[in-house]
């Protein structure tokens, strides 16, 4: 495969396509590249053209091989999302992950955008700022996993030259659903900036990026990164009012109040 140094794609890969995010960026990555190629293992709407669908469980390293095989960049959006027992976590996000770079490695993929998470942070306060360079401190198997992810990235640029932007995602939804949100919240419009500057930023390595919008408040530095060109446009500021409204009182004693995890601090998994 050719080295990223194009504003275009030939073929590019998507997985996670099913979920919230992957069906927001299918539209749009598809202006920027001559086939998008769609993945998960939940069903995708059918493809259209210059798509092409392929349904694969991220944790079948001969499927993830098949699925990677001809792609120029990867936007790696797949796996479990929220918190839950190790064993879906285990398949999908540690196992799924090395599938995926063993592949890119195999395939000469040459730059990949990983979708890591707040949560390899989530046990920071909300009155520190963390950066690129903060030790993690995962909130539970999710944030512990998406730190794993993380690693992988590392380890596949130190060793084999493949680049990652590992996106710290804040909340990425229509809209900030609360208090907490003002400071995370990532716009659709916002998320596609990011992705697309981080797809094609010249020179990256294994950088790590908090994708937030423009918001007003904020725990995130993304000061030693500011070779990928990530500019938001947005912000949660038109939100406050509303959500404000909504949640007048905070309580100061709660894990989720104090902690940038928010409610992801005390989720139960375990049974
Ligand atoms: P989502 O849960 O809606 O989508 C994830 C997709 O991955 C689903 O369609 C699911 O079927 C697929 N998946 C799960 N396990 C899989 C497996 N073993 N094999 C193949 N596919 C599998 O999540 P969403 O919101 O779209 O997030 C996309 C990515 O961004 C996720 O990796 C998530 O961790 C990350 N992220 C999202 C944030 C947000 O605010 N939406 C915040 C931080 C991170
Ligand atoms: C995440 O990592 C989740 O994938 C998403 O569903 C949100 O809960 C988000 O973090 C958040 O912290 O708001």
């Amino acid at each position: 495969m050719n080295p990223v140094s194009t504003l275009r794609f030939s073929r590019l890969l998507l997985t996670g396509a099913a979920g919230g995010l992957g069906r927001e960026l299918r539209p749009r990555l598809k202006a920027y590249c001559d086939v998008l190629r769609l993945s998960d293992m939940a069903t995708m709407a059918p493809a259209a053209a210059g798509e092409e669908v392929l349904e694969c469980p991220l944790q079948d390293a001969d499927a993830v091989m098949k699925l990677v095989d001809g792609v120029q960049a990867i936007v790696h959006l797949g796996g479990v999302s929220t918190e839950q027992p190790w064993a879906p976590i285990l398949a999908a996000n540690i196992m799924g992950m090395v599938n995926l770079y063993e592949a890119a490695r195999k395939h000469q993929v040459k730059r990949i955008v990983f979708a890591s998470s707040n949560h390899v942070m989530g046990f920071y306060r909300q009155d520190q700022v963390v950066d690129a360079l903060s030790p993690p401190k995962p909130d539970g198997f999710y944030g512990l996993s998406k730190a794993f992810g993380e690693d992988v990235a590392q380890l596949y640029w130190d060793r084999w030259g493949i680049e990652t932007v590992s996106v710290r995602i804040g909340s990425s939804f229509p809209e900030p659903k609360d208090r907490r949100m003002l400071s995370t919240w990532l716009s659709y419009d916002d998320l596609e900036r990011l992705v697309m500057t981080a797809l094609t930023a010249p020179v990256v390595g294994h950088s790590i990026i908090y994708g937030t919008s423009d918001n007003r408040s904020s725990w995130y530095d993304n000061r030693l990164v500011r070779h990928i060109g990530f500019a938001p446009q947005d912000s949660s500021e038109p939100f406050r009012a509303a959500v404000e409204a909504a949640q007048p009182v905070l309580d100061l004693k709660d894990p989720a109040v104090i902690y940038q995890g928010g409610g992801f601090v005390k989720a139960a998994p375990h049974g």
